[in-house]
């Protein structure tokens, strides 16, 4: 997969060089490549940002430098890349839309600062990429800039591509995988400052381990994520996910 980050803090994602990713960077399964937006501006302070047009609090980022960025980059081609601009009036990031990028060859990431970028940057990148540009927020908070999204899209989806993780099958068993957050896991030692580990998790009882995590999950689903619950409520008795008769009755003990 090839990646290009757009942003006026290109060490911002010196991360991408550590761990996994700089790991599958390294066996040639991920292609980043950080472009400094400042090398797009002709002027002496290499300006990128300007007053709004209308007054108002803080400054705009000036199209020129994205137009040539995108121009410069969007030239070298190996196919239509999805350009993907980080930002909190975005659609939020999830594992489903993780799954969606982790199926694209090209993403193009353009980091907006300050109180945004100009607006016809928007509408000029979605002439040049009809329905291939999307504004994603990683949820109802606000940073200062798109390179920390950068960095969670990019651990969220590479993650997901063949290789880049030794066991794929901590991939299925997950949370937001299947509509539920991960059941407690426990090591050893079997007592810790006065903490036990389950009983079932020692008993070397397959069927009753599984639904002893199951419950787990059901529980700590509905304690802290209830709109999941509700989601999972909704869906018809026939499908894969639907709750269950057991599933039911824990959550009901629960309250
Ligand atoms: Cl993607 N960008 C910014 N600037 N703030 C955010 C965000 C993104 N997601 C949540 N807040």
């Amino acid at each position: 997969m090839r990646l290009d980050v757009l942003t006026i803090f290109p060490d911002y994602l010196a991360p991408l060089d550590l761990s996994l990713i700089g790991k599958a960077r390294r066996e040639g399964l991920l292609d980043v490549q950080v472009h400094d937006l400042r090398e797009f501006t002709h002027d002496r302070h290499r300006t990128v940002d300007d007053t709004p047009y209308g007054g108002g609090a803080g400054m705009v980022m000036r199209p020129e430098p994205w137009g040539e960025a995108l121009d410069t980059v969007l030239a070298q081609p190996p196919v239509q890349p999805l350009l993907l601009i980080p930002g909190p009036g975005g659609e939020v990031f999830n594992q489903h839309m993780a799954r969606e990028l982790a199926g694209e060859p090209w993403l193009v990431f353009a980091c907006g600062r300050y109180e945004g970028i100009d607006e016809r940057v928007y509408l000029e990148a979605q002439e040049r990429l009809p329905g291939r540009v999307r504004v994603v927020s990683l949820g109802d908070y606000v940073l200062n800039g798109g390179e920390v999204a950068v960095l969670a899209i990019v651990e969220a989806v590479a993650r997901l591509l063949p290789g880049v993780i030794g066991n794929a099958a901590s991939l299925v068993e997950e949370s937001h995988e299947d509509g539920l957050l991960e059941y407690p896991v426990y090591t050893k030692p079997p007592t810790w400052r006065g903490h036990e580990v389950p009983e079932v998790l020692l008993s070397g009882h397959h069927g009753r381990i599984e639904r002893w995590r199951r419950d787990e999950r059901l529980r700590r689903t509905q304690a802290r994520r209830p709109d999941m619950i509700a989601a999972l409520r909704e869906l018809p008795a026939d499908h894969p996910l639907a709750l269950g008769p057991a599933d039911r009755a824990v959550l009901d003990e629960q309250g």
